[in-house]
Protein backbone atom coordinates (compact mmCIF):
# COMPACT_ATOMS: atom_id res chain seq x y z
CA UNK A 1 0.00 0.00 0.00
CA UNK A 2 1.45 3.34 -0.73
CA UNK A 3 1.39 6.30 1.69
CA UNK A 4 2.28 9.63 0.44
CA UNK A 5 5.32 10.99 1.73
CA UNK A 6 3.30 13.96 3.70
CA UNK A 7 0.60 11.72 5.03
CA UNK A 8 3.68 9.44 6.67
CA UNK A 9 5.02 12.32 8.07
CA UNK A 10 2.03 13.62 9.87
CA UNK A 11 0.67 10.18 10.81
CA UNK A 12 4.70 9.97 12.34
CA UNK A 13 4.26 13.16 13.97
CA UNK A 14 0.63 12.55 15.32
CA UNK A 15 2.02 9.17 17.23
CA UNK A 16 4.80 10.96 18.76
CA UNK A 17 2.13 13.22 19.93
CA UNK A 18 -0.29 10.56 20.85
CA UNK A 19 3.25 8.51 22.70
CA UNK A 20 4.57 11.98 24.56
CA UNK A 21 0.74 12.26 26.01
CA UNK A 22 0.89 8.76 27.50
CA UNK A 23 4.03 9.32 28.98
CA UNK A 24 2.93 12.59 30.49
CA UNK A 25 -0.08 10.62 31.68
CA UNK A 26 1.58 7.29 33.08
CA UNK A 27 4.40 9.79 34.66
CA UNK A 28 1.81 11.40 36.42
CA UNK A 29 0.41 8.53 37.72
CA UNK A 30 3.22 6.97 38.78
CA UNK A 31 6.14 9.79 39.55
CA UNK A 32 3.74 12.02 41.26
CA UNK A 33 0.56 10.20 42.18
CA UNK A 34 -1.97 12.60 40.58
CA UNK A 35 -5.40 10.73 40.65
CA UNK A 36 -8.84 11.25 39.19
CA UNK A 37 -11.22 12.69 42.07
CA UNK A 38 -13.04 10.37 43.20
CA UNK A 39 -15.37 10.05 46.03
CA UNK A 40 -13.96 8.71 49.50
CA UNK A 41 -17.00 7.58 50.68
CA UNK A 42 -21.03 6.96 49.51
CA UNK A 43 -23.78 7.67 51.83
CA UNK A 44 -27.08 7.89 51.33
CA UNK A 45 -28.30 11.62 52.01
CA UNK A 46 -32.01 10.84 53.54
CA UNK A 47 -30.75 8.40 55.75
CA UNK A 48 -26.96 9.57 57.15
CA UNK A 49 -27.70 10.05 60.75
CA UNK A 50 -25.16 8.20 62.67
CA UNK A 51 -22.53 9.57 60.28
CA UNK A 52 -20.04 12.58 60.61
CA UNK A 53 -22.16 14.58 58.03
CA UNK A 54 -24.55 14.12 60.64
CA UNK A 55 -23.33 16.61 62.92
CA UNK A 56 -20.74 18.63 60.88
CA UNK A 57 -18.27 20.64 63.13
CA UNK A 58 -14.31 21.36 62.91
CA UNK A 59 -12.13 18.57 64.55
CA UNK A 60 -9.05 19.24 65.84
CA UNK A 61 -6.67 16.34 65.00
CA UNK A 62 -3.60 18.18 66.89
CA UNK A 63 -0.41 19.20 65.71
CA UNK A 64 -2.15 21.64 63.79
CA UNK A 65 -4.18 19.48 61.80
CA UNK A 66 -7.97 19.64 61.36
CA UNK A 67 -11.09 17.91 60.19
CA UNK A 68 -13.95 20.03 58.72
CA UNK A 69 -17.51 18.03 58.01
CA UNK A 70 -19.80 20.26 55.52
CA UNK A 71 -22.57 19.53 54.52
CA UNK A 72 -24.03 21.65 51.20
CA UNK A 73 -27.99 22.23 50.60
CA UNK A 74 -30.51 24.55 48.84
CA UNK A 75 -28.55 27.38 49.92
CA UNK A 76 -26.26 27.05 52.54
CA UNK A 77 -23.02 25.42 53.55
CA UNK A 78 -23.35 24.02 57.48
CA UNK A 79 -20.07 23.28 59.08
CA UNK A 80 -21.94 22.67 62.66
CA UNK A 81 -22.15 24.99 65.90
CA UNK A 82 -18.27 25.69 66.14
CA UNK A 83 -18.85 27.62 62.70
CA UNK A 84 -20.85 30.30 63.53
CA UNK A 85 -25.06 30.36 64.43
CA UNK A 86 -27.58 28.37 62.18
CA UNK A 87 -28.96 29.90 59.30
CA UNK A 88 -25.71 32.25 58.68
CA UNK A 89 -23.16 31.35 56.69
CA UNK A 90 -20.42 29.58 58.07
CA UNK A 91 -16.81 30.58 59.14
CA UNK A 92 -14.53 28.11 59.77
CA UNK A 93 -11.75 29.44 62.58
CA UNK A 94 -8.52 28.24 62.36
CA UNK A 95 -4.97 28.69 63.19
CA UNK A 96 -2.21 30.34 60.60
CA UNK A 97 -0.75 27.03 59.43
CA UNK A 98 -2.77 24.77 59.70
CA UNK A 99 -3.45 21.64 57.52
CA UNK A 100 -7.10 21.28 57.17
CA UNK A 101 -9.26 18.33 55.98
CA UNK A 102 -12.63 19.60 54.63
CA UNK A 103 -15.29 16.49 54.25
CA UNK A 104 -18.36 17.50 52.20
CA UNK A 105 -21.34 16.41 50.71
CA UNK A 106 -24.53 17.61 49.56
CA UNK A 107 -28.08 16.54 51.11
CA UNK A 108 -30.22 17.77 47.47
CA UNK A 109 -28.80 18.84 44.26
CA UNK A 110 -25.14 19.36 42.97
CA UNK A 111 -23.13 21.97 44.81
CA UNK A 112 -19.51 23.47 44.47
CA UNK A 113 -17.01 24.08 47.10
CA UNK A 114 -14.40 26.24 46.00
CA UNK A 115 -11.93 28.29 48.65
CA UNK A 116 -10.70 30.99 47.17
CA UNK A 117 -7.23 31.69 46.97
CA UNK A 118 -6.56 28.05 47.55
CA UNK A 119 -6.46 24.94 45.31
CA UNK A 120 -9.12 22.86 46.50
CA UNK A 121 -12.50 22.68 44.01
CA UNK A 122 -14.78 20.08 44.62
CA UNK A 123 -17.94 18.66 42.88
CA UNK A 124 -20.75 17.96 45.98
CA UNK A 125 -22.93 15.49 44.97
CA UNK A 126 -25.36 14.12 46.92
CA UNK A 127 -24.58 10.19 47.98
CA UNK A 128 -20.66 11.06 47.49
CA UNK A 129 -18.39 12.35 50.22
CA UNK A 130 -15.86 14.62 48.76
CA UNK A 131 -12.19 15.29 50.41
CA UNK A 132 -9.81 17.85 49.56
CA UNK A 133 -6.28 18.75 52.27
CA UNK A 134 -5.30 22.42 51.92
CA UNK A 135 -2.53 24.19 54.24
CA UNK A 136 -3.34 27.63 55.17
CA UNK A 137 -0.41 29.40 55.33
CA UNK A 138 -1.49 33.28 54.73
CA UNK A 139 -3.84 34.62 57.64
CA UNK A 140 -7.23 36.31 56.62
CA UNK A 141 -10.64 35.61 55.65
CA UNK A 142 -11.19 33.76 52.59
CA UNK A 143 -14.38 32.88 50.55
CA UNK A 144 -16.11 28.85 50.70
CA UNK A 145 -18.13 29.97 47.26
CA UNK A 146 -20.62 27.22 45.59
CA UNK A 147 -19.42 27.51 41.87
CA UNK A 148 -22.65 24.94 40.66
CA UNK A 149 -25.19 26.86 39.70
CA UNK A 150 -27.87 25.06 41.88
CA UNK A 151 -31.00 26.91 42.08
CA UNK A 152 -32.70 30.38 42.27
CA UNK A 153 -30.45 30.75 45.62
CA UNK A 154 -26.76 29.99 44.33
CA UNK A 155 -25.02 33.38 44.69
CA UNK A 156 -26.42 33.58 48.58
CA UNK A 157 -24.38 30.14 49.08
CA UNK A 158 -21.14 30.91 50.66
CA UNK A 159 -19.35 30.72 54.15
CA UNK A 160 -15.43 31.58 54.68
CA UNK A 161 -12.45 30.42 56.13
CA UNK A 162 -11.11 32.66 58.61
CA UNK A 163 -7.02 32.14 59.23
CA UNK A 164 -6.20 33.69 62.48
CU1 LIG B 1 -24.79 26.81 44.05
Amino acid sequence: MHIDRYERAWLTAVGIALGAFAAAMAAGFILFGIRLPSPVARINPNTFAGTPYANPGIKSLGGGRYEVFMTAKMWSFDAGRDSGPVGVPPRVKIPRGSEVTFYVTSLDVDHGFYIEGHAINLEVIPGQVARATVTFMQAGEFNIICNQYCGVGHQVMYGSVVVQ
